[in-house]
């Protein structure tokens, strides 16, 4: 799974052949369109997909393991570039959308310190300059601090819909930087520098962001999903679904409630984030004997719910003087009793509260947890919190191994007692982001349900929720019913344009990540 992002060499390498003849439209359009914008035609085209998430929601920013996959709605970055003389002070970056309407294109004359980004202004171009900053500083390391970069001419064709739990930002933010790399000499870019480097950007637009869409646009593999684990490092691996008759496929769809992560951030996303991280403070004060420190891993915030279970079961052994015997799963279930009594008040924590048992002040909280993603709350509700991580991350496991165990259909259980099972898991989740995430929505919930009464064995909301898409696993003779039932209890209730309509359900199969396009 590691190694270099793909050259490809024909769109065939990229997409499955039924979605070959669009594309291979979408592409040329894209470079005539390159042509008649700029004078001459692209020198690559840098290529990223968006992801749905199976399951493992709301527990990135913890570290602890996902499973997504690629979808095959994706970003692409037709790209020429020119080099920047010797003696020049700046370099410049012209961009443009082929939707031009609703991303106008922009020039930029940046000097060669670090890239700016106004992470207060929304502006679809910030995406592009967080991969911008992100692939220099990996240039600036690699090739010394007077690394120049080239100049660039692009035009981007993104497919993924925005603000929809796709994930289209990722798509974007990695498609950008490998662009960069490319741009920049790079004869290959490794695909785990260009998904770290591609996290740490996103939190520049203003997102305290974990690290699963970007890991997902990078590595996913034709016809697998993808287990993605963070700790101690990022690793990609690609899963199997069984194959049973009839076919299993997911479903999309979208709920047309737009969550936009920009705006709602402070009461949404980024409180979840500072509640995930507040919670680990606080049953490592309470549970681990004074002074102990978590690890400063990878989470956004420095401390995560998946370091205070490593630090708890280490220090535990430590003191029992033996190695535990207990499995990653059984010590889940101990975290779910333990948060159960530790954080015992459901109506959530005071900004005091918390702060006293931390044994700091309110003001250093502040400074520690809520400076660099404002948050809006008058408590954090991190019992609740917990309780979801920590279960989801339990689902998580379980989901893997009922798709990698024996006890996979081909062993002999009947596939619909099979299906049963891995669906089962994935309504847990659901009900777990409805009411105890409180990540749901009206809408959410109702596509679910509609879903599930014809013949959906899984039904949730998949990203971060709040509104966006929602994802159903659905035995292929069940498709029909279930698109003809939202269609007439659901999507015929809202005022849909044709194209809403038809991008509103989308059958998924697992797609490629990352590639890059040399054009001859
Ligand atoms: P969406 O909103 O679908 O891009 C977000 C996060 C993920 C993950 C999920 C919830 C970003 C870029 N992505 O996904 O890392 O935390 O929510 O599981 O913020
Ligand atoms: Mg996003």
């Amino acid at each position: 799974m590691a190694g270099p992002v793909p050259i490809a060499h024909s769109l065939g390498d990229i997409y499955t052949s039924d979605a070959l003849p669009s594309q291979t439209k979408r592409w040329n359009k894209l470079v005539s369109q390159f042509e008649a914008k700029y004078g001459h035609g692209p020198e690559f085209v840098s290529r990223s997909p968006g992801r749905v998430n199976i399951i493992g929601e709301h527990i990135d920013y913890s570290l602890y393991p996902v499973l997504p996959m690629a979808i095959a709605a994706d970003a692409l970055l037709a790209v020429s570039t020119s080099p920047t003389p010797e003696n020049a002070s700046s370099y410049t970056i012209k961009i443009a959308n082929v939707q031009g309407s609703k991303f106008p294109e922009h020039e930029f004359s940046l000097g060669f310190d670090a890239v700016d980004i106004d992470a207060t202004v929304h502006e679809w171009t910030n995406y592009f300059k967080s991969g911008l900053r992100g692939a220099l500083e990996l240039l600036r390391k690699k090739h010394g601090d007077d690394f120049k970069p080239k100049s660039m001419n692009i035009l981007v064709d993104g497919t993924v819909p925005t603000g929809g739990g796709l994930s289209s930002s990722a798509a974007f933010v990695t498609a950008s930087a490998l662009a960069v790399m490319i741009a920049n000499g790079e004869q290959t870019v490794d695909k785990t520098e260009l998904t770290e480097l591609a996290i740490v950007s996103e939190r520049a637009v203003g997102v305290n962001s974990g690290g699963m869409d970007q890991s997902a646009s990078v590595f996913s593999e034709r016809g697998s999903a993808l287990f993605v684990s963070f700790s101690p490092t990022l690793k990609a691996r690609p899963v199997q679904f069984p194959k049973t008759n009839p076919e299993l496929v997911f479903l999309i769809a979208q709920s047309f409630v737009t969550s936009d992560k920009f705006v709602t951030g402070p009461i949404h996303y980024n409180l979840r984030v500072v509640e995930c991280s507040l919670a680990a403070a606080y049953l490592n004060a309470v549970l681990n004997p004074p002074g102990t420190r978590l690890p400063a891993d990878a989470a956004p915030l420095g401390i995560s719910l998946h370091g205070f279970q490593e630090t708890y079961f280490a220090l535990k052994e430590r003191a029992a003087g033996a190695t535990s015997s207990k499995s990653v799963s059984e010590q889940l279930q101990e975290l779910l009793t333990l948060t159960e009594q530790t954080l015992d008040k459901p109506e959530g924590y005071t900004r005091e509260e918390i702060a006293t048992v931390l044994g700091i002040t309110v003001d250093e909280l502040n400074a520690r947890f809520t400076s660099r993603f404002p948050v809006r709350a008058e408590r954090f509700k991190l019992r609740q919190r917990a309780q979801h991580v920590y279960s989801e991350a339990l689902r998580v496991l379980q989901f893997l191994d009922l798709l990698e165990s024996s006890s996979s259909p081909a062993s002999g259980e009947d596939t619909a007692a099979y299906n049963a099972r891995l669906g089962a898991l994935l309504n847990e989740t659901q009900a777990s982001c409805r009411d105890v995430y409180e990540c749901s929505c009206a809408e959410i919930d109702d596509l679910c349900a509609i879903a599930r009464r014809n013949g959906s064995y899984g039904s949730r909301l998949t990203g971060a929720g709040w509104g966006g898409c929602s994802v159903h696993l659905v035995p292929a003779d069940r498709v029909a019913a279930v698109r003809e039932a939202w269609e007439t209890e659901y999507y015929s209730k809202l005022q849909l344009s044709q194209e809403q309509k038809e991008a509103a359900v989308v059958v998924s199969r697992p797609g490629s990540g990352s590639a890059v396009f040399l054009v001859k």
